[in-house]
């Protein structure tokens, strides 16, 4: 009976952990490399994320995050909280307008 745990256990395990890592790739609006820093730091500050990595050319966000604590949408209104657009969503006027000039990515 102990036996069959074991098996049991060492054949779930590996799922489990492979399910908990999780990674999406976010279309996010930006310009600069402040931008960059600013939508890195607000996806890393998501309890559960892994790395975060803006791609200023392609304006994709690529995270790495662990399922079991957080999900793609705190992500996003964390992102969305900074002032950047984020997953086909648009960032409020309010967090827009905080950000610095240099950073204002809408016409
Ligand atoms: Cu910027």
């Amino acid at each position: 009976m102990r036996r069959t745990f074991v098996v049991l256990l060492s054949l779930l395990l590996p799922v489990a952990l492979w399910a908990a890592e999780q990674t999406v790739v976010l279309d996010v609006n930006g310009n600069c490399r402040m931008c960059k820093k600013r939508i890195e730091k607000a996806s890393n500050a998501v309890e559960g994320v892994i790395e975060s990595d803006w791609d200023r050319k392609e304006h994709k966000l690529t995270v790495k995050f662990d399922d079991t604590k957080t999900t793609k949408d705190k992500i996003v209104s964390s992102v969305l909280a900074a002032g950047y657009d984020a997953d086909g969503k648009k960032a409020t006027d309010e967090s827009y307008e905080a950000l610095p000039d240099c950073c204002k990515y809408r016409d």
